[in-house]
């Protein structure tokens, strides 16, 4: 189905209007009306803030009629539309993605640059949203660019948190959290919707009542309102028409001042309920942190989980259809636990509040709700505590309970007299503090439910939801994880894409797949060292950024080699850590030690309430002070941690990188997203057989990949034995010569306390089982070492990672939820001039 839209269009036929026009004189012309109209300044008094939201307009400007028109086919009854629910969306900066994907790129660098700027410099300024942890919310970010590029009508919906993943200082080798004010300038980007606010309730009780047709039903009287505020997002295809929508909710008051409160001399009373009606879209919840009882954080969940749902109720009968097709017109996707409250909102907005049957609306909720499940982690599934959860949501509880006996009766069916199974598979977690287990509810309440690698999946069907898999095995399917190549080859290494595009010709962005053409490039003398030389200078780009940043100096000449992702535990870059001491012990044991030079980077935040990972970035920042200072070693070994991991750091470090560190303890990465940018990029990975490092081997072949460690059926079958960490100590001498320097102070001035923490963890738990894992990694170094040496097949082998990337391209996992879960088309519009 293609559609065409003809709005008014505001042109004098025949002139470049100042708002669409892309010459570059009409670009000079509108640039400087913006600085002067909209950011009200004169070009001798501004900043590079005022030229960035200047630029910013500018480029919104060229966005809107298609944005206007996308909107518009939206109100058409046929169009079917994916919602994204989600509590986090990670999108990074928007202005150079915005130019990449409008093909706006080239001219608006020549106007910027004729008016004696720098295009680079406003890009750099822009402050990035932060309204995500990491993988999760970043997956979120890819998948809007890629339904807009295959032109599938979504709109994303979640929080506009005022405060947003917080800012990471490095201050004496620890981290610091600063707050992170991404609004402070203004967001140019963003459009309010008043006019479109909707209400949310909170607390209060429920009444039983007989309607007019003399049928039971029950009315909700809350204990208090809060409003929802829609800011819009324009979400850029890449040269297509579509300009899809994020929405994000805003919390605020009903009134914001209390006048009555205020006449009364109440002044304090009176701001008060706006203040306490905000705080629900503050801030971010940093993830990893116990989150359990967390009233703030149910009050998110459903705040944005309400207004979404309110929103598309709005626009399903404004199209002119009823509520029995809402699941003709929508397919609502759930990202994670976090927006499953929705099951129960769905079915009281149907059934209390649009008076549908219970069964009719339990057949269009099931129909419109798919979940996909990130984690296996166990203290990550969410569960809200029953009494908590009553006090907030009553009528929701009660819906709950009815969701579940109903679903218990159909078990009861199929299993009689199993109990155990009962317990399991109820909505209900009955012991102790009762508890509601959401993705439980999820699961119920969805037709389709997916893990986000192929080997997630099945550990899904076999672990966490192996009771609900037994039940329903029709629900369930893989979505492996993709990311954007527009982001993160287009923007993010301009040299790759050029030199890609010399060799290929261009289209391959849109049809990644096409990278396999370079295949026989890789065979190439002279393509291999043009490719060399790209990585060499993008490397020492990032040696300048590493010396302005650190004012650690390190040689572009050495592997760069490179982790970065959230500091935890189980992504164990600890066993990174021990493998940097190994080679540190071996140098002072050996100072000729023939070895390839080494700087290792990291980047990651860590959770401001778990100490053990805070630990760990003040280990890889107490290694590096040795190690860096130490002359005996430092013309081979750097240690680099650098501070402030995000998406703009991302776009930096991943198209220099030559080694990617994977190194999950196998069946706990769910997918992982991190590795297929490494890969994209030219980086050879040196992994464990976890989340999608599986499968990226796969493609790449397993020649062009460093594998090491246990698979999750030994790991497994290890931990039923009695995992015994101490006796891996005891027989491997250099594990424990390791273990010991850390120990005795060596890298901490002498402080034996300091890693005391990680040191015992390890030595007498080791959840992670990294000992267990050691010598299967040193010995993978080693490997990885020699083949570095080797120069010329080194390239070949970083030339061939990138050809065979194409199957993680977000648009494949986008057609794979188009096709599987959504049954939604592409809906290509055409503009009528
Ligand atoms: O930990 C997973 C990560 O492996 C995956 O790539 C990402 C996107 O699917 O989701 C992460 N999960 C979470 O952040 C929380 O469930």
């Amino acid at each position: 189905m293609t559609v065409s839209t003809n709005l008014p269009s505001f042109h004098t036929p025949g002139v470049e209007d100042d708002r669409t026009g892309l010459g570059i004189e009409t670009l000079k012309r509108a640039f400087f009306d913006n600085l002067y109209y909209v950011q009200g300044k004169l070009p001798n008094r501004a900043s590079t803030v005022d030229y960035y939201m200047a630029l910013a307009y500018t480029v919104r400007d060229r966005l809107l009629q298609r944005w206007l028109a996308t909107e518009d086919i939206l109100t058409r009854p046929e169009v079917r539309i994916v919602g994204y629910l989600s509590a986090e969306f990670l999108m990074g900066p928007h202005l150079g993605n915005n130019l990449i994907n409008l093909d706006i790129y080239a001219p608006v660098k020549q106007a910027i640059e004729e008016s004696g700027l720098n295009l680079q410099e406003l890009i750099d300024i822009e402050e990035e949203p932060g309204l995500g942890n990491g993988g999760l919310g970043r997956l979120a970010a890819c998948y809007l660019d890629s339904l807009a590029s295959l032109q599938i009508p979504a709109i994303g919906y979640g929080i506009r948190y005022e405060f947003g993943i917080f800012d990471q200082e490095i201050v004496d080798g620890w981290q610091v959290e600063i707050t992170d004010k991404w609004l402070k300038y203004g967001n140019p980007w963003e459009v309010a919707r008043p006019e479109e606010a909707v209400e949310i309730k909170f607390g209060g009780y429920t009444q039983p009542y007989t309607d007019d047709q003399g049928r039971y039903r029950v009315r909700w009287v809350p204990g208090s309102t809060v409003m929802g505020i829609p800011y819009d997002t324009p979400i850029t295809g890449y040269n297509v028409n579509t300009v899809n929508t994020l929405r994000l909710w805003k919390a605020e008051a009903p009134e914001s001042f209390d006048f009555t409160a205020f006449n009364q001399g109440d002044y304090w009373g009176a701001v008060n309920d706006k203040v306490v009606s905000e705080t629900i879209s503050k801030v971010l919840y940093p993830n990893d942190e116990q989150i359990q009882g967390k009233q703030l954080r149910l009050q998110q969940q459903f705040f944005f989980v309400s207004c979404s749902l309110q929103d598309v109720i709005r626009r399903q009968l404004e199209s002119g259809r009823t509520l029995d097709t809402l699941h003709e017109k929508f397919s609502l996707q759930m990202n994670d636990t976090h927006p499953s409250v929705a099951v129960a909102e769905l079915m009281r907005l149907l059934v209390d509040e649009h008076m549908l049957e219970w069964d009719h609306a339990w057949d269009i909720t099931t129909r419109t709700l798919a979940y996909t499940n990130h984690t296996l982690l166990p203290e990550a599934l969410e569960k809200w505590s029953v009494s908590l959860f009553g006090s907030l949501l009553p009528r929701h509880l009660e819906i709950i309970f009815e969701i579940n006996s109903r679903f218990l009766d159909q078990v009861r069916l199929r299993y009689p007299g199993d109990e155990a199974r009962l317990g399991q598979l109820s909505l209900i977690d009955e012991g102790g503090d009762r508890s509601v287990r959401m993705a439980n509810l999820a699961c119920v309440g969805s037709h389709a439910i997916n893990g986000v690698a192929a080997l997630h999946s099945e550990l899904l069907k076999k672990t966490v939801l192996h009771d609900f898999y037994e039940l329903m095995p029709e629900k369930f399917c893989n979505v492996t994880n993709g990311v954007t190549p527009r982001r993160w080859l287009a923007l993010s290494n301009p040299r790759l894409t050029a030199l890609i595009d010399r060799r290929i010709g261009n289209g391959w962005l849109t049809h990644l797949d096409r990278l396999r053409e370079l295949e026989s490039a890789a065979d190439d003398a002279g393509f291999r060292h043009e490719w060399r030389m790209v990585k060499r200078d993008i490397k020492a780009d990032l040696a300048d950024h590493i010396a302005n940043r650190t004012g650690i100096s390190v040689n572009p000449d050495t592997l760069f080699d490179i982790q970065v992702k959230r500091i935890h535990e189980y992504k164990r870059q600890h066993l990174n850590v021990l493998h940097i001491v190994t080679l540190y012990h071996r140098l002072k044991q050996n100072p000729n030690q023939d070895m390839a030079g080494r700087t290792f980077i990291f980047g990651g935040k860590a959770a401001p309430g778990y100490d053990m990972a805070k630990r760990i970035i003040k280990l890889i920042t107490s290694v590096g002070d040795v190690v860096n200072k130490d002359p005996d070693v430092s013309d081979r070994l750097r240690v680099v941690f650098l501070p402030d991991y995000n998406v703009t750091f991302g776009q930096r470090v991943y198209p220099a990188a030559e080694l990617s560190e994977q190194i999950s303890l196998a069946g706990l990465e769910a997918s992982g997203t991190g590795n297929m940018k490494f890969s994209m990029n030219g980086a050879l990975t040196i992994g464990t057989l976890d989340g999608a490092n599986v499968e990226i081997r796969e493609e790449v072949g397993a020649e062009n990949f460093f594998l090491f460690g246990m698979k999750t059926e030994e790991v497994t079958a290890l931990r039923s034995q009695g995992y015994n960490p101490m006796s891996y100590y005891h027989s491997n001498e250099t594990l424990k010569a390791v273990i010991d320097l850390i120990a005795s102070g060596h890298f901490s001035h002498g402080d034996r306390e300091l890693f005391r923490p990680l040191i015992d963890n390890l030595l007498y738990h080791d959840p992670y089982m990294l000992l267990a894992d050691y010598q299967s990694y040193v010995d993978c170094q080693d490997q990885v070492d020699r083949a570095y040496r080797d120069s010329e097949n080194w390239v070949r082998m970083s030339i061939l990672n990138a050809a065979r990337m194409g199957k993680f391209s977000s648009d494949r996992s986008i057609q794979d939820y188009a096709q599987t879960i959504w049954q939604a088309d592409a809906v290509p519009i055409e503009i009528e001039a």
